[in-house]
């Protein structure tokens, strides 16, 4: 019985996560350190990233981080960071001895968790680069992991061709439904990443499922993601700032983009979601796909966009067509005044881009839950609370004024 402890370390489940700084990523490792799905599912948890990350600067829950107890199950999952893996450029090869030599206990990882993502200009080059990375690190796993049991990566709803104007389907959509037209289909990563780990997972020990949430509602440490959290919360911190409290603010898009229904997915449910699935390989792998959002009934930004603009002390109302500026116009005529103030400038990348948000996404979109509730996944999120958790982070950070 004394020796438990470390056996049960060797033997115990090693979750693996690349992207570990990115939106998803982020919220995984922080599931994970929360005891995620209970205490001792996991006994190690390695964070790969890529650019450097100061375990300081992390703002995941380490403050609970203690010894093993006398029984040998862990109050939280060991976490081991590694920065500099640069999965861009590589090969198989150079890719397992990148990981081989960075990598403590690489032969003893479990489940994986690929949330990996590289913005190309040219869509061909996207799918180039992306599904380069996947295959040289899955190639790179089946070398060094032989315990692997599980691996979870996500697509999204440009599956669905909500970057189609007008849509493709009619929403709610289903997992089903596709592929989209040959022209929007083939710029797509997501089927040639499956056909990667089609392969790749053929006659092995391991299984693996692909999630799919519509826009992801969350936090990463330094703000630079491509991501409409941070972005909404730069503008209207300033806005607030610049305004005053109780100033209305409209929303920024069109009347119909306001009413169209959707369901967002916090990272933090989508979290819950890929570790739940790696531990259920029966239910959920065979490369399933999954839609997640963080509750099946669809909502609208009329419903949203009041709630997230009383957060910041304002009146969010409907949209006034042509006459404000656009958020990104916004931040950058009065960002001057945050930093003024001492708060960290980061504008979000591709804020212009993001701003379109609002315009173009002008039909119901909602994604059908029925299949991960049949799966056996049920767990729900409040999406207001959702993006409050994710503002209250962005604060504490003080990425935004408040
Ligand atoms: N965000 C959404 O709204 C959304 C919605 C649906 C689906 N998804 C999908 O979810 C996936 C992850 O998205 P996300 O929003 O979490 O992405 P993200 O915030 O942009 O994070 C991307 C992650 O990939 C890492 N990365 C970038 N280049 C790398 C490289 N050369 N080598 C190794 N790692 C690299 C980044 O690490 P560093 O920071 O260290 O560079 C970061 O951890 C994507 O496939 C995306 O399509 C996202
Ligand atoms: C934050 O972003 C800057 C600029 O892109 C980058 O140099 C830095 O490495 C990033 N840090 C983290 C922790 O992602
Ligand atoms: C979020 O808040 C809005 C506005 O108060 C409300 O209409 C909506 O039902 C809330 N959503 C949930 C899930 O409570
Ligand atoms: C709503 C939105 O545009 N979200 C973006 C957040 O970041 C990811 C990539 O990291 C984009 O794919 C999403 O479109």
């Amino acid at each position: 019985m004394s020796h438990q402890p470390e056996d049960m370390n060797e033997k115990g489940k090693h979750a693996l996560v690349f992207g570990a700084s990115g939106l998803i990523g982020w919220a995984i490792i922080d599931q994970l350190l929360s005891n995620y799905p209970s205490p001792g599912t996991f006994a190690k948890v390695t964070a790969l990233v890529n650019r450097p990350l100061d375990i300081q600067d992390s703002f995941w829950p380490l403050e609970a981080n203690r010894p093993l107890n006398v029984q040998g199950s862990p109050q939280q999952p060991e976490l081991q960071l590694v920065s500099g893996i640069n999965l861009a450029d590589g090969t198989v090869q150079s890719v397992t001895e990148l990981l081989q030599t960075k990598v403590k206990g690489i032969e003893h990882v479990t489940h994986v968790f690929y949330f990996v993502y590289k913005y190309e200009e040219k869509p061909e080059d996207e799918v180039r680069v992306v599904c380069g990375m996947l295959e040289h690190t899955v190639g790179a796993l089946n070398r060094l992991s032989p315990n692997l049991e599980f691996l979870v990566f996500p697509t999204g709803t440009k599956a669905y061709g909500i970057h189609v104007p007008g849509g493709v389907f009619e929403a709610p959509y289903q997992e089903s439904m596709g592929p989209l037209p040959d022209d929007y289909q083939k710029t797509l990563n997501y089927p040639f990443m499956r056909a990667v780990l089609e392969e790749a997972s053929a006659g092995k020990q391991w299984t693996w499922c692909d999630i799919r949430p519509d826009a992801v509602i969350g936090f990463v440490p330094n703000g630079s993601a491509f991501n409409l959290t941070a972005h909404w919360a730069n503008y209207l911190s300033l806005y607030r700032l610049m305004e005053g409290a109780d100033a209305q603010v409209p929303f920024p898009g069109s009347s119909a983009c306001y009413h169209a229904l959707y369901n967002e997915a916090s990272a933090d449910i989508i979290g819950k979601l890929a570790i739940w699935a790696s531990l259920h390989p029966a239910e959920a792998g065979g490369g399933q796909i999954f839609n997640i959002a963080d509750q099946a009934k669809p909502e609208s930004m009329k419903d949203r966009w009041p709630r997230l603009a009383a957060y910041f002390g304002l009146q969010g109302v409907a949209p006034v067509e042509g006459k404000a500026l656009k958020p990104s116009e916004y931040i950058n005529r009065y960002q001057g005044e945050a930093g003024k103030l001492g708060v960290k400038s980061s504008p979000v990348w591709q804020g212009e881009f993001l701003d379109s948000y609002g315009y173009y996404l002008d039909f119901d979109r909602q994604l059908s839950l029925e299949k991960v509730r049949q799966a056996g996944f049920a767990e729900e999120m409040d999406p207001n609370a959702s993006w409050f958790r994710a503002f209250g982070r962005l604060k504490e950070a003080r990425m935004i004024v408040g």
